[in-house]
C-alpha cells in the first residue's frame, strides 16, 4: 500500500462484529472471559483496547515500523523510552528541542542517574565526538523546535550503528508524510500526536513506533506496567485525524512555503527559519530528507531584535491565534521565551538562540490570503 491509502487502510478493518466501517469507541476497561486466562485476546484496556488497538496498527503502518503504541501524550511516550534505560547510561540530545522535552530530561530523568548531553546536531561529527561507552540513546528532533534546525537522520543512524545504542526521532514536525525516520536507519519514531497526526487541536496524545518488534514488545511492557495509555475516544480522534494527514500536510506545506516567503521580504523582519527556504542554510539537506515538502512551522526574528515587537505583533495578530501547540488546522502563534520554551533557563535559551524576539508560526490550512492579512496586521502595530 501507498502512504495515502495507508492512512485510511493502513491496519484498519472493519469491526468483524458488526461490520462497522470505522472502529467503535470500544468504551470498556474490561472484557468477558469464557474461562479463566481464555479469552478473545483483550482482558483489561491498560493492557489492549480494540480502539487504541487499530489507532497502534495503523502508526506502525504509516511509519513504516513494526509496531505503534499510543500514550497518554507526546511526553508519556518521551517517558517510556527513558525507561528503557538504566542508572549510569549517558543520552545524546538535540541542544534545540522542545521546551518540555528538556525540562523532563534535566528535572526528571538526571536525578536517576541518566547523563545527558546536548549537543548541536546539525554536523553528526558533534554527535560523534559525544558517544562515549555508556552512551545508550541518541534523541533527535527534526526539524527542532522552534528554531528550524535539521538533523540528518541517516548520518546519525550510522554513527549509532553496531554500538548498541538507540536512535529516536521526534518526528512532530515533519510528520510521516514528509519524512520516514525508520526507513532512514532510525530505531524509534516518536510524536505528540496532540499535533498534525491528531490535526484538530481537540486531543492530547503521544505515540512511538518501533523497528522491530522486539522493541515494541519492551516498550508496551513499560506502557502496560506504568500505564500511559491513551484513552478510547482520544484513541478514535487521532486514528480519524489520520486518515487525512497526507492532504492537511501538503497544504501546510504549500501556505508554510508562502509565509516563510512573505516574511522574508518583510523589513521588519531579520531571520526566518523554515527548511524550504534557498536561505535555510541545511535545505540540501531538507530537500533530500522531507522530499514532499516542508511542514507548516516557521519561526522568525524582528530586525530590531526588541521582545516589545514581538509582543506587541501577537497581540494584534488576526487569524493566527496566540496560543501553545501546533499542527492543528487553524493557524497559531506562538512566543517560545514565555511559552513552549519558558522552562529552560534564560542563560541557556540566549545561549541557544532562543530570543526574546523569537516568534514561531503554526500556519495552517486557511487561505493564505486571509493569513497573509493576519500577519500584516500584527506589522502595521509595530
Ligand atoms: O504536548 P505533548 O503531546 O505531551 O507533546 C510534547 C511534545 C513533544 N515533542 C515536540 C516536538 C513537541 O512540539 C511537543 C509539544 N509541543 C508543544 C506543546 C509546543 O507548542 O511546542
Amino acid at each position: 500500500m501507498k502512504f495515502n491509502t495507508k492512512t485510511i487502510h493502513g491496519g484498519q478493518h472493519p469491526e468483524p462484529g458488526t461490520g462497522a466501517v470505522n472502529i467503535p469507541v470500544f468504551l470498556t476497561s474490561t472484557f468477558a472471559q469464557k474461562s479463566p486466562g481464555i479469552h478473545s485476546g483483550y482482558e483489561y484496556s491498560r493492557a489492549a483496547n480494540p480502539t487504541r488497538q487499530a489507532l497502534e496498527n495503523a502508526l506502525a503502518s504509516i511509519e513504516n515500523g513494526a509496531r505503534g503504541l499510543a500514550f497518554a501524550s507526546g511526553l508519556s511516550a518521551t517517558d517510556a523510552v527513558l525507561k528503557l534505560l538504566n542508572p549510569g547510561d549517558e543520552i545524546i540530545a538535540c541542544d534545540d528541542l522542545y521546551g518540555g522535552s528538556y525540562r523532563m530530561f534535566t528535572k526528571m530523568f538526571e536525578k536517576y542517574q541518566l547523563k545527558f548531553r546536548f549537543v548541536d546536531f546539525s554536523d553528526p561529527s558533534t554527535v560523534e565526538k559525544a558517544i562515549t561507552e555508556k552512551t545508550k540513546l541518541i534523541w533527535v528532533e527534526t526539524p527542532t523546535n522552534p528554531l528550524m534546525k535539521l538533523v540528518d537522520i541517516t548520518a546519525i543512524s550510522r554513527l549509532a550503528e553496531d554500538k548498541n545504542i538507540l536512535v529516536a526521532v521526534d518526528n512532530t514536525f515533519a510528520t510521516p508524510y514528509l519524512q520516514k525516520p525508520i526507513d532512514l536507519g532510525a530505531d524509534l519514531v516518536m510524536h505528540s500526536a496532540t499535533k498534525y497526526l491528531g490535526g484538530h487541536s481537540d486531543v492530547v496524545a503521544g505515540a512511538l513506533i518501533t523497528k522491530t518488534l522486539e522493541l515494541g514488545e519492551k516498550l508496551h511492557f513499560i506502557q502496560f506496567a506504568s500505564g500511559a495509555i491513551l484513552g478510547p475516544h482520544d484513541s478514535y480522534l487521532v486514528l480519524r485525524g489520520i486518515k487525512t494527514l497526507a492532504l492537511r500536510v501538503e497544504r501546510h506545506s504549500e501556505n508554510g512555503l508562502k509565509v516563510a516567503r512573505y516574511l522574508e521580504q518583510h523589513p521588519k523582519v531579520s531571520n526566518v527559519f523554515y527548511p524550504g527556504l534557498k536561505s535555510h542554510p541545511q535545505y540540501e539537506l531538507a530537500e533530500k530528507q522531507m522530499n514532499k515538502g516542508f511542514g507548516g512551522m516557521v519561526s522568525f526574528r524582528f530586525t530590531s531584535g526588541r521582545k516589545e515587537e514581538a509582543v506587541r505583533f501577537l497581540e494584534h495578530i488576526k487569524i493566527f491565534t496566540l496560543a501553545e501547540s501546533l499542527g492543528g488546522v487553524e493557524s497559531l502563534a506562538n512566543h517560545p521565551a514565555s511559552m513552549t520554551h519558558a522552562s529552560i533557563p534564560e542563560d541557556k535559551r540566549q545561549e541557544k538562540g532562543i530570543t526574546d524576539d523569537l516568534v514561531r508560526l503554526s500556519v495552517g490550512i486557511e487561505d493564505i490570503e486571509d493569513l497573509i492579512m493576519g500577519l500584516a496586521a500584527g506589522f502595521d502595530k509595530i
